[in-house]
């Protein structure tokens, strides 16, 4: 079940820059030669691939990407890397056999800087953290409509950590042909939150009347040109999805019909190119999901940056996403976001609870305050 044991031990940015390149120990030299540099001439030779899957401490490297020389590789991190850990998405720089035949094993001696990083804790009072993909610029949070049921503040917390780590979220219902959709996606409708719906016919390439599936042609506009990675509950349909998407065959699971859930079918994270554009993560299903290293400021902030006023001007005529958090539960309280709004911020409160941060009361009390500040 701990599918990030595959890989290495998680480490977080402060580790990352020790073993950059350009952190490469020059020891003093008395004689006032050329300093040595041990490594340099293995990482001046390295070739660049991206990782596309990790499997009991083996990384699968994709090199040449979209030329005729494209390959998947088999490489080993090399011990220069220290506690660097190397996860799907990462750019890498290898050295070595880097022809893909048979039993060949080159080396990754290389992580470059990553643009975005997404984690997640054990849980929400661990702060040590499990990275789950590096690289990826959206994240496509999957639910079903039914079996098993959706839950929407499952959803808050992908949500936060998606913008905790700088990607886009966007909900991807499946299973419409089991439920209605338009229940559970009304749970979001004060985000500024793309919504997909898929069904079981989506995934027949031809839908019933002898056109391309629509559900499937739009999850493509949204995958093109982005490296998207999906998260959600065993059973909801990643690998469905991702399978219907790239003409990959991973395995795909059944829901047990008496505790509606999965059987964890995935066990590795895989990326798969898409071949309209853009690639897609397969991830496994995490039973939960903790935030733990996320900064509890955040929270709000990232809330109020996405939230869309129910009616009009704002209440005080500053934006939400200008407010300050006390403000917000202020104005989100005086009904700026509808009922709606009022459950989403209820959800993160509790989150930020969890997390043996910032209560719900301390900053309503923060809200009291500033008023009778205001007042006298
Ligand atoms: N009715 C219906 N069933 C679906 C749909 N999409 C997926 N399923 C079924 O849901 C079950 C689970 O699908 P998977 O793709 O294995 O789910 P997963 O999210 O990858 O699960 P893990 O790998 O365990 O995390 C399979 O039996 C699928 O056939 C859908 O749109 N409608
Ligand atoms: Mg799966």
């Amino acid at each position: 079940m701990s599918w990030w044991s595959d890989g290495d031990d998680a480490d977080d940015e402060r580790d990352y820059g020790e073993y950059d390149e350009s952190s490469v120990r020059v020891r003093p030299n008395p004689k006032g030669n050329k300093p040595r540099t041990k490594q340099r001439p293995a990482y001046a030779n390295a070739e660049e691939g991206v990782v596309w899957t990790v499997d009991r401490g083996r990384y699968g490297v994709l090199m040449d990407a979209g030329t005729p020389d494209e390959r998947e590789i088999t490489t080993a991190r090399a011990r220069e890397l220290g506690k660097k850990s190397v996860v799907t998405g990462d750019r890498v720089g290898v050295v070595g056999d880097t022809s893909g035949s048979e039993g060949s094993l080159a080396r990754i001696v290389k992580v470059h800087e990553r643009s975005t990083l997404l984690r997640r804790s054990a849980d929400d009072s661990d702060a040590v953290e499990r990275v789950i993909v590096a690289n990826a610029d959206q994240m496509l949070i999957v639910v079903a409509a039914a079996d098993p049921e959706p839950r929407p503040r499952l959803v808050d917390r992908y949500m936060v950590a998606a913008f905790d780590a700088g990607v886009e979220p966007i909900l991807c219902i499946t299973k419409t042909d089991l439920a209605d959709p338009a229940p559970f996606a009304a749970h979001f409708s004060c985000f500024d939150l793309r919504i997909v719906t898929t069904t079981s016919t989506s995934f027949d390439e031809v839908a019933p009347g002898g056109q391309v599936s629509p559900a499937l042609d739009e999850l493509r506009g949204v995958l093109d040109g982005h490296v998207t990675v999906t998260v959600g509950h065993s059973g909801v349909g990643k690998s469905t999805l991702v399978n219907a998407l790239t003409g990959s065959r991973r395995e795909v699971g059944v829901v047990n019909a008496v505790t509606g859930r999965g059987r964890h079918t995935s066990s590795s994270t895989v990326s798969f190119k898409v071949p309209t554009g853009g690639w897609i993560v397969d991830t496994p299903g995490v039973r939960s999901f903790g935030l733990g290293h996320v900064d509890p400021e955040n929270i709000l902030k990232s809330f109020a940056a996405h939230a869309i006023p129910a009616e009009g001007e704002p209440v005080d005529g500053i934006p939400l996403a200008e407010a300050h958090d006390w403000e917000i539960v202020d104005r989100v309280e005086a009904g700026e976001l509808g009922d709606v709004g009022r459950e989403r911020l209820e959800s993160l409160q509790s989150l930020l609870q969890s997390k043996g941060g910032v209560s719900g009361r301390d900053l309503a009390a923060a809200a009291d305050d500033a008023r009778s500040d205001e007042l006298g």
